[in-house]
């Protein structure tokens, strides 16, 4: 058994353990391979690294990349708490989290959001929440929604209505699906594995990120054998990588391949960048790397995505695999024109909730352009179009499905749920939002999925319409604020 003022003393670049729930590892060979860079294992050298290294890595990693002879053994009733006392705002954070409202409570997705604001671990609120530059483009995907009025019908039969719809050939209960966010367990210790069970029990589609921080089979596993998921790619520079991951995939049953197609490189989330505390590198001797204080994880551990990727790459792909393959990140008519013109099976209008390029365009304005040329075109039923980004409300979805959408994706919203309330949290915040397809489907006088068309809505003000303020959105909207100065 080791102890930890023996662990303390390996604290340099060439002697260098840490701690990983509750056992010690000698990385100082690993140091300078670290996919995520050095600059992380470093800022742990000699202390415990479990909160970092959980979110980011698959419970096998250590097992898989570190030799057994790196590694220590266990510690005797070794308490892996901080090393630092809490502030007065993780006090209160804390207290918050213990005093948060019951479930009950929740009847919207953003009372998830609420909740998950004042109660998440701030790293971890900061890096879901964040959006690009000034967080415009964040603001608008949500406001686009506003600015479409429906026109329903009266006088209709609603006592039965169907939610169901098909995408890309599966059947589901609702036309939306849970889409890919990056490190799950940053918000709760199973990860994507609760999103996979909630997905099970309502009958929609989870798609799986490249990102994950469970292992892609660990979440494959947690399906049951009816659930249908999907990937989404970061297309890495090693082809022979991307080719293993694709095909693994399409063995595991997977039924569609979502390829991100806008983050060659990661936007500039300063919320996120700012919530992280200056790192203090004084303890790590002998060690004149400047530290990656900026995105830290996620930007180290996105290196490895193919910036050269292009629509060359299509065919490659076609040729290597069966599933239906979809372009996630369409920004415009023009891509998605070149989408069909490549044969792609569908496409994703989406700005990537608003954490890339900032004054990319909201995905549903983007959709109203699109379907016109489409129809015009006769191509409209060419590719499946799925929009997301922004969406709180069974409304959103049906302006989208009215618009032309076969579904739409939702990421954060159901992060927050699962980060606050875990399994229940997930499986109520679709609930609710199936509660208001159905109430929202007879107000406008609909009955099915199919039924839902541009005759319901109104478009015309789009570009003009004064925007009704969102009072419910902006108390959860945390504003980015200015840097703090030093306490006198
Ligand atoms: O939006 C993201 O944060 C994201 O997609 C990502 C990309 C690379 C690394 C981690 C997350």
């Amino acid at each position: 058994m080791l102890d930890i003022e023996e662990v303390k003393k390996h604290n340099t670049r060439k002697d260098c353990w840490v701690i990983i729930h509750g056992k010690a590892y000698d990385v100082s060979d690993f140091v300078d391979e670290h996919p995520g860079g050095s600059g992380v294992i470093l800022k742990y050298a000699g202390k415990d690294a479990t909160k970092a290294f959980d979110p980011i890595h698959p419970g096998d990693t250590l097992v898989k990349y570190l030799a057994p002879k790196y590694h220590l053994g266990p510690f005797e009733d070794y308490d892996d708490d901080e090393d630092d006392p809490p502030s007065q705002e993780e006090l209160r954070r804390r207290q918050k989290k213990l005093d948060k409202p019951d479930l009950s409570q929740m009847y919207n997705l953003n009372d998830f959001e609420f909740v998950a604001r004042h109660t998440m671990e701030r790293t971890a609120w900061s890096y879901y929440s964040s959006g690009c530059d000034d967080e415009i483009t964040l603001r608008e995907n949500h406001a686009s929604y506003h600015r479409v009025f429906f026109k329903p019908r009266i006088l209709v039969d609603v006592t039965n209505i169907d939610l169901s719809t098909t995408m890309l050939g599966t059947k589901v209960s609702s036309p939306f699906y849970i889409t890919a966010t990056a490190l799950g367990r940053l918000g709760h210790k199973d990860g994507e594995k609760v999103l996979t069970r909630a997905a099970a029990k309502q009958d929609i589609i989870q798609m799986i990120p490249t990102l994950a921080s469970c292992s892609f089979d660990e979440i494959v596993d947690e399906a049951t054998s009816e659930q249908t998921q999907w990937l989404q790619l970061y297309v890495n520079k090693d082809r022979e990588i991307c080719e293993k991951i694709v095909r693994h995939a399409e063995e595991r049953g997977i039924k569609g391949l979502f390829i991100t197609v806008d983050a060659p490189q990661l936007g500039r989330r300063e919320k996120d960048m700012r919530s992280k505390k200056i790192e203090d590198l004084s303890h790590v001797q002998g060690d004149d790397e400047e530290a990656d204080r900026s995105q830290g994880a996620a930007r180290a551990i996105s290196s490895f995505i193919d910036t050269s990727l292009n629509w060359n790459d299509i065919k490659w792909f076609r040729s290597i695999t069966k599933m239906p393959i979809i372009l996630k990140g369409v920004q415009t008519v023009e891509d998605s024109l070149l989408a069909v013109e490549h044969g792609l099976d569908g496409i994703v209008l989406s700005n990537h909730g608003g954490r890339q390029l900032e004054f990319s365009k909201p995905p549903l304005e983007v959709l109203i352009e699109l379907m016109p040329i489409l129809k015009q075109k006769g191509l409209q039923d060419k590719m499946e179009i799925y929009l997301d980004g922004g969406v709180r409300r069974a409304t959103d979805i049906l302006k989208a499905i009215c618009l032309g959408a076969k579904g739409v994706g939702i990421g954060r919203p159901f992060l927050y749920a699962m980060s606050t309330y875990g399994d229940a949290g997930v499986f109520k915040a679709i609930q609710i939002l199936k509660d208001e397809m159905v109430m929202n489907m007879r107000l406008l006088g609909v009955t099915s999925i199919d039924q839902l068309s541009e005759k319901y809505i109104d478009t015309r003000h789009f570009q003009t319409r004064y925007l009704p303020e969102d009072k419910l959105f902006g108390a959860v909207y945390e504003p980015l604020v200015s840097p703090a100065f030093k306490d006198s």
